[in-house]
């Protein structure tokens, strides 16, 4: 792994929650994007090399929808930067973590991702992920 990508911070309402980090960082968020496999809506604040994701769940039962309703909110995901997540997913497996899938999906900003699970790294989730340049 590389360095620190981004940390994910789910959030109830993002649209007060920017209002409150653009006055907490002293600048705006660079965009928003909406995933809808994964049911969230984010928006980014970089941090010199490093990026501030905020999520809001768009239903429910979506991941953030879930997070927020069992431990409200907070830090939800660290994110590392790899250059190759294929070999990364494989090495990991092999060092026993939980990968919570075989493949890597497309996330926001252009990203294949990945996600081992909580329980296998200490109760906070890892995504990996790696620029998608296709
Ligand atoms: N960090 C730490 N622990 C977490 C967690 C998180 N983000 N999300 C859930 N947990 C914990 C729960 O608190 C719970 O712990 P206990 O058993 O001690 O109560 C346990 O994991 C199971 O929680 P759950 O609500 O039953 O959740 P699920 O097992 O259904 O799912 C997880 C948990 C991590 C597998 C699921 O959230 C997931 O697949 N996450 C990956 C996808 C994702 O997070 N997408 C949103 C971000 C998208 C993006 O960045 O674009």
């Amino acid at each position: 792994m590389k360095k620190i990508e981004h940390i994910g911070i789910a959030v109830k309402n993002l649209a007060e929650s920017n209002a409150l980090f653009a006055r907490l960082f002293g600048k705006d968020h660079y965009k928003v994007e909406t995933v809808e496999r994964e049911g969230v809506s984010t928006s980014f604040f970089m941090m010199g090399e490093t990026k501030i994701e905020l999520l809001e769940s768009t239903r429910p039962d979506s991941a953030i929808g879930k997070f927020i309703e069992k431990r409200g909110e907070g830090v939800h995901h660290i994110a590392y930067a790899v250059d190759d997540i294929y070999a990364e997913m494989h090495r990991l497996e092999s060092e026993g973590f939980e990968l919570l899938h075989k493949e890597p999906l497309t996330g926001a900003d252009n990203k294949l991702i990945a996600f081992l699970h909580p329980k296998s790294t200490n109760g906070v989730l890892v995504e990996l992920c790696m620029d998608n340049t296709n």
